[in-house]
């Protein structure tokens, strides 16, 4: 057995899930943050057998999109009386990071 890991977009994640539920797929939507942007996005936890792991992957492709999103970097040291005007990076959001990990055991009580 895997433990598939997609860390999503917010606003794909329940989407996401749903279509997984419809490609036969148990999930765990969990709510957590980014360390870049630290900003909410969300990590869906899938427990399949091996063989049907491409197909997970296929569905979260399917479901997730690449936002351009923008940060502004930290201020530097600054003099009194000086104007810090900061100018917004660009980054790429997903569509998804994905890990998958064997599972070693597998039980519901
Ligand atoms: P964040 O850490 O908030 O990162 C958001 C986006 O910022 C990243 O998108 C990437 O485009 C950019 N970014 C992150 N770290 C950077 C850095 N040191 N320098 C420049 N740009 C940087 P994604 O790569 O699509 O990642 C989306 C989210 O997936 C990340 O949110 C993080 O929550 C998670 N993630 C990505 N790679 C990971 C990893 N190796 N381990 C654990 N979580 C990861």
């Amino acid at each position: 057995m895997k433990l598939v890991i997609a860390i999503v977009h917010s606003d794909d994640a329940d989407q996401l899930t749903l279509a997984l539920r419809e490609h036969g797929f148990r999930s765990t939507k969990v709510s957590t943050t980014g360390g870049f942007l630290r900003e909410g996005n969300a990590t869906i936890l899938i427990g399949t057998e091996e063989d049907k792991v491409d197909e997970a992957l296929a569905v979260i492709r399917h479901n997730c999109h690449t936002r351009t999103e923008y940060v502004n970097p930290l201020p530097p040291v600054m003099e009194p009386g000086e104007l810090y005007m900061p100018n917004p990076v660009e980054v790429q959001v997903g569509g998804a990071t994905i890990f998958v990990l064997e599972v070693a055991r597998y039980e519901k009580l």
